[in-house]
């Protein structure tokens, strides 16, 4: 008789733990938000910012999933990492959009995911200036609050919204600026929302028709990319690959291989 919960009792507590973690986050970061916020430290360039509510977000919920899952392992933007000992891995971005944040601009995010064996099996994003949280777990669908999240039918690619961001070092974003350049006229738009997880979520609830970035760390997409696919999109990299930091891409089937193939041809998954 194995003391292991079924995988459908476990997802349920996962997804309880990571929708109370977001929640008391993204509580705290919406009403205690210092009008004086300034930037704590830098990472990879002067541009690439930390303020002192991102890692008092990191340590909020590190301190709750320790109480609630003590023994799982821990991934964070800010620094938190452990390995653990019972197969799942939580992958937190304590602040998506810190630039929104810094500047008080409401698309900011917490994106929590569990992974079980290496598996993204529950994500969890919440945008408290939005009045929102979407949430997925793995087969189970995905969800907007309490409605259910479906992806936009695919449109004509050149009628396409089309959602993407932009790197902290210069000669990445120049690069990225390119390929921007070549899609532009090719689609109905763009938009820069400063959020991977909220444009994942865009996708998954129809206010983009797809998203894609280069450079992205596995915090920013791993919950947005289980909810986008689990509300119908195709998520991945170049041709045959998983999501990445190299690419990752999401829209549904249709206009997913139209975009993939523009961005493979326009090298997107290089600088
Ligand atoms: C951000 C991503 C966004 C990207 C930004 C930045 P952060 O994450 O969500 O899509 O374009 O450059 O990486 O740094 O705010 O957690």
């Amino acid at each position: 008789m194995t003391d292991q919960p079924q995988p459908q009792a476990l997802r349920a507590e996962l997804l309880a733990v990571a929708l109370e973690a977001a929640q008391r986050a993204g509580t705290f970061l919406r009403d205690g938000r210092p009008e004086d916020l300034g930037v704590a430290a830098t990472k990879s360039s002067a541009v690439d910012v930390v303020t002192e509510m991102d890692i008092a977000s990191e340590k909020l919920i590190t301190d709750f999933l320790a109480d609630r899952r003590p023994g799982d392992g821990v991934l964070g933007e800010e620094g938190a990492s452990t390995e653990g000992t019972t197969g799942v891995q939580w992958v937190i971005d304590p602040i998506d959009g810190t630039v929104n944040y810094l500047y008080g601009r409401p698309d900011w995010s917490v994106s929590i995911a569990a992974r079980k064996d290496g598996e993204t099996v529950v994500g969890v994003v919440g945008a408290p200036m939005r009045g929102e949280t979407y949430r997925a777990v793995l087969g189970e669908g995905a969800y907007v609050n309490d409605r259910p999240a479906r992806t936009r039918t695919a449109p004509p690619f050149e009628q396409a919204l089309v959602g993407t961001g932009f790197g902290y070092i210069a000669a990445r974003r120049a690069h990225q600026a390119e390929i921007a350049r070549q899609l532009i006229p090719r689609v109905r738009d763009i938009r820069r929302g400063g959020s991977a997880a909220i444009d994942l979520c865009d996708v998954a609830v129809g206010r983009l028709d797809a998203y894609y970035e280069r450079g992205l760390n596995p915090w920013d997409f791993a919950a947005g990319e289980l909810i986008a696919r689990e509300a119908g999109a195709l998520t991945g990299g170049r041709p045959g690959q998983a999501p990445s930091g190299e690419l990752t891409i999401a829209a549904p089937p249709g206009l997913f291989e139209q975009l993939q193939g523009f961005l493979d041809e326009q090298g997107a998954w290089h600088d």
